[in-house]
């Protein structure tokens, strides 16, 4: 297959556009390099030393003497491009990472808040108005998050992959309908992930686009089988306040001895996936479409954990302190959370769990980096509401 990978340079697009390439797929990468931009605007990079996008393609190409095209385009701006784009290259699916996804980031300022409804939304639009304009008829799959159906809403209810059947009352008596699961958005970012699934049902329905939407627990882990070939080819590791994400920030600071950052209790139970098989499930998803006419919906998850029980591990792993700090976040203090996965475990996904093994090889990888971290940068002070607590003040003294 020709398929294009939206986003290719990020942290799911770059190993998921070497794994489709290594699995003998045509693959081109569109990204405005826009993450990167992001990194300069924070005053941090990733811990791992990422090359140039240049640089990646030209080790891949050495390393396994296949190529990967690359398009630099802003798809929330470039609408006339992807539409060339699209027409001279007519890919037969495509994969679209291509979105400001950091909830903290969405949540920082007024602009950043603006930024990430103008970007995500209008990139999402812009690709399914281009589809249409070109009859490009590529299989897409979409990369959305857990966090639309938000935390405990149902109870310990499993949560279904998308849909939901309701009984609607009638004169006549109650009617069946399924309708997408009720958004629940805890960020201006998971908000834009809930509008996305409404352009993903109407694009569906009215043009026939076929449209896997998965929704991703947070991804942990960084290489992947091809990202270890080369250093030159090494994938990015997040560990600041903003875009690292709780479990590899607490295998991070515990490489580094700071106290592991639990935001309040730590009773928020989330779900989770290794970036090994974030790859494998877009590989299933790209072998499954759907019919079209609605858009199908993958729960990309392998387990859940609650944010302390991962802390706790941690520590017993590797003698790190825990420290509860004031949340930054407006989120519940605890929740349950029961996921249905059924879909990718029947399609042969097999599940890549936490394990010591897997925890030990981030930390050596957060070791080999440790000069790199900016110890300024790890503590979260994006809050969701002006006057909520940081724990900024608190962490410089905690000890070190
Ligand atoms: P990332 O920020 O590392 O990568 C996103 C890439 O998209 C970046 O390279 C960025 O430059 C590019 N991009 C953003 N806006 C663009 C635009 N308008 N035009 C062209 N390129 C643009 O993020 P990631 O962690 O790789 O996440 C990828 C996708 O997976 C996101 O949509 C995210 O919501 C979803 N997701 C991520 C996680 C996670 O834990 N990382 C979990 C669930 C879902
Ligand atoms: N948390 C801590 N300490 C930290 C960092 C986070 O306790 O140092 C807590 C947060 O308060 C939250 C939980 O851990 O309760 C998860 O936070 P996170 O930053 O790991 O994940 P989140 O903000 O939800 O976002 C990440 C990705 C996003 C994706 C989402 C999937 O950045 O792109 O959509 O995971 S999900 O959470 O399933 O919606």
């Amino acid at each position: 297959m020709h398929i294009l990978v939206l986003g290719g340079d990020g942290f799911c697009g770059w190993p998921t556009a070497l794994h489709l390439s290594a699995r003998d797929h045509e693959v081109t990468i569109v990204d405005n390099l826009s993450r990167r931009a992001i990194d300069l605007e924070l005053e941090v990079e990733s811990l791992t030393p990422i090359r140039p996008i240049g640089e990646r393609l030209r080790a891949w190409k050495e390393v396994s003497g296949r190529e990967i095209g690359f398009s630099r385009l802003d798809l929330a701006e470039d609408h006339d491009l992807l539409v060339s784009l699209l027409a001279g290259l007519r890919p037969d699916a495509i994969v679209h990472f291509a979105e400001q996804r950091a909830a903290p980031y969405s949540m920082r300022s007024p602009r950043a808040k603006r930024y990430t409804v103008n970007n995500n939304v209008r990139a999402t639009h812009n690709l399914l108005s281009a589809m249409v304009t070109t009859g490009v008829d590529a299989a897409l799959v979409h990369l959305g998050t857990m966090g639309v159906y938000g935390y405990g809403w149902s109870g310990s209810a499993p949560i279904p992959e998308g849909y939901l059947t309701v009984k609607v009352p009638t004169p006549d008596g109650d009617i069946d309908r399924e309708i997408l699961h009720p958004a629940n958005p805890g960020s201006v970012y998971h908000l834009t992930k809930t509008l996305d699934q409404l352009m993903f049902s109407f694009y569906a329905r009215n043009d026939g686009l076929r449209i896997t939407d998965l929704h991703q627990g947070i991804v942990w882990g960084t290489q992947t089988p091809q990202t270890v070939l080369d250093e030159r080819l090494i994938n990015r590791f997040d560990y600041d306040g903003d875009y690292g994400t709780v479990l590899n920030r607490f295998l991070m600071q515990a490489a580094i001895g700071h106290p592991l950052t639990v935001h309040g209790s730590g009773g928020q139970t989330r779900a989770f996936i290794h970036i090994r098989d974030t790859v494998r499930c877009i590989e299933i998803a790209l072998n499954n479409p759907p019919e079209g006419a609605k858009p199908q919906v993958f729960n990309q998850i392998t387990e859940t954990h609650r944010v302390a029980d991962l802390a706790e591990l941690i520590g017993k792993l590797t003698g790190a302190e825990v420290a509860h700090l004031p949340n930054p976040r407006q989120e519940a203090d605890a929740n349950e959370l029961n996921v249905r996965n059924d879909r990718f475990l029947a399609l042969g996904l097999e599940p890549t769990t936490l394990s010591s093994g897997l925890l030990e090889e981030i930390t050596d990888i957060a070791e080999r980096y440790q000069h790199r971290a900016d110890l300024t940068k790890i503590i979260a002070r994006s809050v969701w509401r002006a006057g909520m607590p940081t724990s900024g003040d608190l962490m410089t003294e905690l000890p070190r």
